[in-house]
């Protein structure tokens, strides 16, 4: 259970990488290439003010492309427009995990979700939602169809359900021998409430054929190699997951638009599943009579050996198998690891547990490195795929050092591993115990 450090991305290698990009990203500020001026937005400007700390009078006078002086001299790692406090991690596309302190509200809000891109998102000014379009269509749809967000609404059912969306490689960091890709620590999971219309719904109205076997998705983003001929990524869900009443096309989280870099105007949430199934900016489904062979749908993507290997094994790919159902997790969402709590008083510890496509039965804390476990306060979920919230009071019986661990248990009788389990070559389903550090002084 050794954590490495999260690795942040500073801000200079950021604008050294691509100057433009990094005024994007960090206020939603657009700089005319030439001119190198940039029109600022009011939001851009309250980013930047916050930023430095204070107003800037000179504000449409500073150049695009100069990281502020304030910032260039300090080594605090940056965080994204609209999602503040999130870690960004050290990759592009942009992928941003959530500190697990920051994941103790029951509904994550939209600031504190998690950002995991594939490519390049579709540029924030040419998404135009009274002119997107969802398309669904492939070989098993009966009649191929096209629907405006309008027409969603008006056609359908609307439906919300407060969904867990966890990436299929949060906790990667924690492989040895390291795996590729963005290494997650905890945070690449959220559960927030998304409305829209069931998939179901929509799928039946285009008429799903005789042989069906899966739907997949197409968004509108960009692959990064710019090749517009490419998807970055293309996935989907075996149509018994796609017909559960839970699966949305859903407009809305948390009852506003969707974040941009959540998928604004329209996403596919598939919740338990890996992350990747949930298809951002979406626009257009294809119903399949075979499994789906987007981009990233076949091994290794988002797959794990179908039998335990040793670590570091290569491993060939007519052995591995995709992943489906999310494993068993919790997180220890309050205290923030590495408070001071003072003795005598109870220690009050809280978080999340959630198991994939079922229910967490049980949740036990131990702050004894795991000699002894006390079941915890475990709340129901407000609908299925939605995580559970524990809580415990827990006696502290000296000053000291402690660790609080927190171990799930799934409906079907499954818990988590106190250590990392099984490797695998892409670092995926790590779901070992969290735990924080606690000083009672
Ligand atoms: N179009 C599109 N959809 C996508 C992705 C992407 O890169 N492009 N990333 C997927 C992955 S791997 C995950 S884990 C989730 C993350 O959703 P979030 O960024 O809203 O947290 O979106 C999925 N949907
Ligand atoms: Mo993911």
């Amino acid at each position: 259970m050794t954590r490495k450090l999260p690795r942040t991305r500073g801000l200079h290698e950021l604008y050294a990488e691509d100057p433009q990009n990094a005024d994007r990203l960090l206020w939603g500020r657009d700089v005319d290439p030439v001119t190198r001026r940039g029109f600022l937005k009011r939001s851009s400007l309250l980013a930047m003010a916050a930023a430095v700390g204070a107003q800037i009078p000179f504000a449409d006078r500073m150049p695009g492309g100069l990281i502020p002086a304030a910032l260039a001299q300090s080594d605090e790692p940056f965080t994204l427009q609209g999602k503040e406090g999130l870690t960004v991690l050290n990759d592009r596309p942009i992928n941003a995990e959530t500190p697990a302190h920051l994941l103790d509200d029951d509904v994550t809000p939209a600031e504190r979700m998690f950002v995991r891109n594939n490519g390049i998102p579709p540029a924030m000014d040419a998404i135009d939602v009274a002119a997107w379009r969802l398309e669904v269509a492939g070989e098993s749809c009966v009649t191929p169809m096209t629907f405006s967000i309008a027409e969603l609404k008006e056609r359908f059912e609307h439906h919300t359900y407060q969904l867990q969306v966890e990436c299929g490689g949060n906790g990667r960091s924690e492989y040895v021998p390291a795996a590729s890709g963005n290494q997650w620590t905890t945070g690449a999971v959220a559960c927030p409430r998304f409305t829209g219309v069931r998939l179901r719904d929509v799928l039946e109205a285009c008429g799903i054929a005789d042989d069906a076997v899966y739907v997949g998705y197409y968004g509108a983003d960009a692959h990064a190699s710019g090749d517009p001929s490419k998807a970055p990524i293309s996935r989907g869900v075996p149509m018994d997951k796609a017909l559960e009443d839970e699966s949305l096309i859903a407009w809305a989280m948390n009852d506003a638009d969707i974040p941009y870099l959540n998928g604004h105007p329209l996403r596919l949430v598939c919740g338990g599943w890996p992350g990747s199934v949930s298809g951002k900016w979406l626009e257009r489904i294809v119903i399949r009579n075979r499994k789906h062979d987007g981009p990233k749908m076949g091994a290794p993507s988002y797959s794990v050996p179908k039998h335990p290997v040793a670590p570091g094994t290569d491993v060939p790919l007519e052995d591995f198998e995709t992943i489906q159902s999310m494993p068993v997790k919790s997180l220890v969402t309050f205290p923030k690891s590495g408070i001071t709590h003072p003795l005598g008083k109870p220690l009050t510890v809280r978080g999340h547990a959630w198991a994939g496509d079922l229910a967490v039965e049980a949740v036990h804390v131990s702050i004894d490195f795991g000699a002894t476990w006390q079941p915890a306060e475990l709340g129901a979920a407000p609908n299925r795929l939605a995580w559970q919230r524990w809580t415990s009071a827990l006696d502290v019986p000296e000053p000291g050092y402690y660790e609080v661990w927190a171990k799930a248990t799934d409906s079907q009788g499954r818990t988590q591993p106190m250590v990392v389990p099984g490797w695998n070559p892409k670092g995926y389903l790590n779901n070992a115990c969290h735990r924080i550090a606690v000083q009672v002084a």
